[in-house]
């Protein structure tokens, strides 16, 4: 699931680079409104390759990074994936890592597995600015406090989700900067989560949707939308 907003320049690389790495897997561009060639970019890349891989979802208005995650993990439920991987479409996540981040979760049978940047010992790529490394800390302080696991990148939009986690985000899965929301969700239904380190880079090109929505409004939003689900009941068990 490759949510994409505005992406012409990086998203052609993008897919071909998770074809070339992941060949079992089928790739979905949730393509958000965006006013630039990035549905152009895809249909091309598809009639140029013949391929059935990839698919691309035109939602005709933009909903954010959150409706259309959602509209992929529905996918994922009624295709019965066994697992959904989400993966920007700016350049910034390599897929190489795809298949680490997937043994992990098999291999520990989590439901939500997270690339975090701020795990590799060498502390190499991109970190993001220093404004967004401190928001960052005090989100993953934040659900490590609330769920009592580790996190260290709760914003990174790099995951690998089980079954599980498809059913529950195909039925709910929060809006605007949905990332660290998702994961204290997870935790506080019982999911598995856990991170694995990852090594990010800059983005290819486009604007990063940060800039979009102010940072107070971001911080503020997403800390209450954390604090008022954790006094929510837990969902029931997925079907
Ligand atoms: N579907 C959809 N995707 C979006 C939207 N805004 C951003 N995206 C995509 O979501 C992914 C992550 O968004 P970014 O803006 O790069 O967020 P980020 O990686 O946390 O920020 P940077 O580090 O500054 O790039 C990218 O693939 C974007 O194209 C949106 O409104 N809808
Ligand atoms: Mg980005």
């Amino acid at each position: 699931m490759i949510p994409a907003y505005n992406e012409q320049d990086a998203i052609g690389r993008t897919v071909t680079a998770l074809l070339q790495h992941c060949p079992d897997a089928d790739v979905l561009v949730l393509n958000d409104g965006s006013t630039d060639r990035t549905a152009a970019v895809v249909d091309d890349l598809v009639a140029t390759l013949k391929t059935r891989r990839v698919r691309l979802a035109n939602i005709p208005l933009n909903t954010g990074i959150g409706g259309a995650i959602q509209t992929g993990f529905i996918h994922a439920a009624r295709g019965h994936y066994d697992y959904a991987v989400q993966h920007d479409g700016d350049g910034q996540h390599d897929p190489a890592a795809i298949p680490l981040l997937l043994a992990e979760a098999q291999a520990k049978n989590l439901d939500l597995c997270v690339g975090s940047r701020f795990l590799a010992r060498t502390g190499e790529g991109y970190q993001g600015t220093p404004m967004r490394r401190l928001g960052i800390t005090f989100f993953a302080r934040l659900i490590s406090l609330l769920a009592g696991v580790r996190v260290t990148d709760p914003t990174s939009g790099f995951r690998v989700y089980s079954r599980h986690a498809i059913a529950l985000f195909s039925r709910y899965y929060p809006t605007d900067y949905p990332e660290p929301e998702a994961l204290s969700y997870c935790v506080r239904n019982n999911l598995r989560v856990a991170e694995f380190p990852v090594t990010m880079r800059h983005r290819e090109g486009g604007q990063s949707s940060i800039r979009r929505l102010g940072t107070a409004y971001y911080m503020v939003k997403v800390t209450l939308a954390i604090l008022v689900d954790w006094i929510r009941k837990t969902e029931g068990a997925p079907t």
